[in-house]
């Protein structure tokens, strides 16, 4: 097995998921801010040029960081990320989606529409990355509601993967220079833990 990453979002996401179950696997290092990604060689890889890519010891390729945790998952699976029964399962699925359309994508969005790395990669509308800069703190106030009962993750009493994805979208964060403002108490409170593990990928 080979993992192809690469200091970024979407690849702390399957770092963060390794560092939780302790696991080491032979990784190689593809550099995204000095363009490594979009080489033809490693487009022969991942036809996307992006990472984080698996790939196999009989050379199947997977990518997608959930695929890929999952995949892991299976392999190494304590502790669980994914939910050990099927309620914890359908609770962790339903959040780590919520995660990713509505606080990932948002802050995602904004770098893709700002960032010159990502100039020639779509067609930016700075008025687009604006909006979504503006709808951030609505999106925040959502999820500290959600969290105001007090439940220490996002998807309840145990860390999942759906904290990943809350991670990575806290590394855009930083990346955009936006920060979880401090009167969004529970999402703030959740903030400080995730910083505290030491699987927090470094920015
Ligand atoms: N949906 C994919 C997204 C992967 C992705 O967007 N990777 C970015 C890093 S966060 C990348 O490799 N970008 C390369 C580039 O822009 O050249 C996943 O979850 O793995």
């Amino acid at each position: 097995m080979k993992l192809y990453n690469g200091f970024s979002p979407n690849g702390a996401r399957v770092a963060v998921f390794l560092a939780e179950k302790d696991v080491t696997i032979p990784t190689a290092d593809v550099s995204v801010l000095k363009g490594e990604t979009r080489t033809p060689e490693f487009r022969k890889i991942n036809s996307l040029g992006q990472v984080p890519v698996l790939e196999l010891d009989d050379g199947t390729i997977l990518t997608e960081s959930v695929a890929i945790c999952r995949y892991l998952e299976s392999l190494y699976p304590k502790p669980s990320l994914f939910g050990e029964d099927a309620l914890a399962q359908a609770r962790i699925e339903m959040w780590n989606r919520r995660m990713e359309r509505h606080i990932f994508d948002t802050v995602g969005n904004v770098g893709m529409h700002e960032m010159p790395l990502f100039a020639d990669q779509i067609e930016q509308i700075p008025e687009y990355a604006a909006s979504l800069r503006r709808r951030f703190a609505a999106k925040l106030s959502w999820l500290d509601a959600e969290m105001a009962d007090g439940r220490p993750f996002i998807a309840g009493d145990t860390f999942s993967v759906a904290d990943i994805t809350g991670m990575a979208a806290l590394m855009v964060c930083h990346f955009i220079e936006e920060k979880v403002p401090t009167d969004f108490e529970h999402v703030k409170a959740w903030e400080d833990r995730m910083r505290a593990r030491p699987s927090w990928p470094k920015t």
